[in-house]
């Protein structure tokens, strides 16, 4: 099911001279409506009319998560306050959060994309859709809800939290679709799990999973858990909120809304741009917004990028799993790893719950590395040696995967907190030392 077929199954030269009009008035538009843009695009002695077509986006200037918090709360609004009619923010983990405005055209954009998203994912009209992202500032609630509005399902506005609530809603209603992060789909499964309701009576089939990465193998635990078929969703805030991209019925690859959003893969640490194929740092500009259009935004996000047409007949680019954040990246005596990583070991042990925690330190000048693993409950024993054994070879699959022997701590089924947003696995105590 397409929603959009004249966009996403547009040719590819058609969609560069798409892209390339939106891309020329984006710049127009920030260089004379939006102070900030305009001095740096002078700093760098372009003008507007510099920029003649998509080979002259790497003259343009990057923009980071710094400038949005610099420019806060409103300094890169390319519009008057009085054609903002939506304020939504990340929260950010230190001080201010990001601010994002929209106009009442790009909340219709917003619904658009988000309506190609749940339609790729074969929801439709008849469907009651589970939104149980964050309400609020945080994009994910209200840009799922709008989304499924804009299909014409029926959208169960949860939120996220109150967790026995969501099952007995999800069975009363016969909610056919799910959406929340992958962290909190688990946490439902084992709620559903233990609600002694038998599977058969839940409705459920697709999840709408985004938010925060996760890996193929964590695709295969929920399917299978669920019961259902698990999708990709991507977004982020500066740029729109989820929408940005989705999976489709291939579930190979996530289809980008590049119409609206142009994506480039650049060198992380040079800014360089990479050929096509390549894993680097995915920037994006927005082509198409009036509030609050960004140009080549820095996502932080590691991926890479496949523009060969998809078995499903979009010819949109498809972006590749994301490896994780150039920030989450720990660096443990000299080795990069990614907490994807681990998680793809860890669901590959048929012993282990796929809940893991990780808590990284430096005593003595030398870095720790502990992981903490959960146990299912069928292989939780006393028997001192079937644990060294199971320990064992986590450690041994964890050296040949990422190099490194962490200190692995397996724990009691149900002991590492769950989360019900956006999963913390992380504890690097050295930036506190
Ligand atoms: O997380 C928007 C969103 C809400 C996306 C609901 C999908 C579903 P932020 O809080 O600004 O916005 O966080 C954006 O989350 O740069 C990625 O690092 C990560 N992320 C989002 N979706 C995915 C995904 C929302 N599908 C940041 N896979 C992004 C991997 C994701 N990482």
């Amino acid at each position: 099911m397409i929603w959009n077929e004249a966009i996403e199954c547009m040719r590819r030269d058609e969609m560069r001279k798409l892209q390339e009009m939106r891309f020329k008035r984006t710049v127009e538009r920030v260089y004379h409506n939006c102070e900030p843009y305009r001095k740096r695009m002078q700093e760098a002695g372009i003008a507007p009319d510099d920029f003649r077509g998509i080979d002259d986006v790497a003259k343009l200037p990057f923009t980071s998560k710094k400038d949005l918090r610099d420019y806060y709360p409103f300094r890169l609004l390319s519009v008057p306050m009085s054609e903002i009619v939506r304020l939504q923010a990340s929260s950010g983990t230190t001080g201010k959060p990001i601010v994002v405005g929209y106009t009442r055209r790009d909340l219709g954009i917003w619904s658009e994309v988000g309506a190609r998203c749940f339609t790729a994912y074969g929801l439709g009209k008849q469907d009651v859709v589970q939104v149980s992202y964050g309400y609020g500032l945080f994009t994910g609630g209200l840009g799922a809800h709008c989304a499924v509005e804009t299909i014409g399902g029926a959208v169960l506005p949860m939120s996220s939290g109150n967790t026995e609530k969501q099952i007995m809603l999800m069975h009363d209603f016969g909610a056919v679709g799910l959406a929340c992060t992958p962290s909190y789909a688990l946490y439902l499964a084992d709620a559903m799990k233990d609600s002694g309701i038998p599977r058969e009576e839940f409705k459920l089939k697709v999840g709408a999973f985004g938010a925060e990465p996760w890996t193929e193998a964590m695709r295969r635990e929920l399917q299978e858990k669920l019961g259902i078929k698990a999708y990709d969703l991507y977004g982020l805030t500066e740029i729109i909120g989820p929408g940005v991209g989705h999976e489709c019925a291939c579930q190979n690859g996530t289809h980008l809304c590049e119409d609206h959003f142009y994506p480039e893969i650049v060198d992380p640490t040079t800014g360089e741009p990479l050929p096509a194929g390549q894993t680097g740092e995915l920037v994006f500009s927005t082509i198409s917004k009036e509030g609050m259009p960004l140009l080549r935004f820095r996502t932080r996000d590691l991926t890479s990028l496949n523009y060969e047409p998809c078995l499903c007949g979009r010819t949109s680019v498809r972006m590749n799993r994301i490896l994780g954040r150039c920030d989450d990246m720990l660096i443990i005596r000299g080795v990069n790893v990614f907490p994807s990583q681990l998680e793809a070991v860890i669901c590959e042990i048929d012993e282990l719950e796929p809940h893991y925690f990780i808590v990284v330190d430096r005593v003595n000048n030398l870095d720790t590395f502990e992981v903490q693993v959960e146990v299912k409950a069928e292989f939780y024993s006393d028997e001192m040696n079937r644990m060294l054994d199971l320990r064992r070879r986590i450690i041994h699959r964890l050296q040949s995967v990422i190099g490194l022997s962490p200190d692995v701590k397996l724990v009691e089924p149900r002991s590492i907190e769950r989360s019900q947003g956006k999963a913390k696995r992380v504890l690097d105590k050295r930036k506190f030392n």
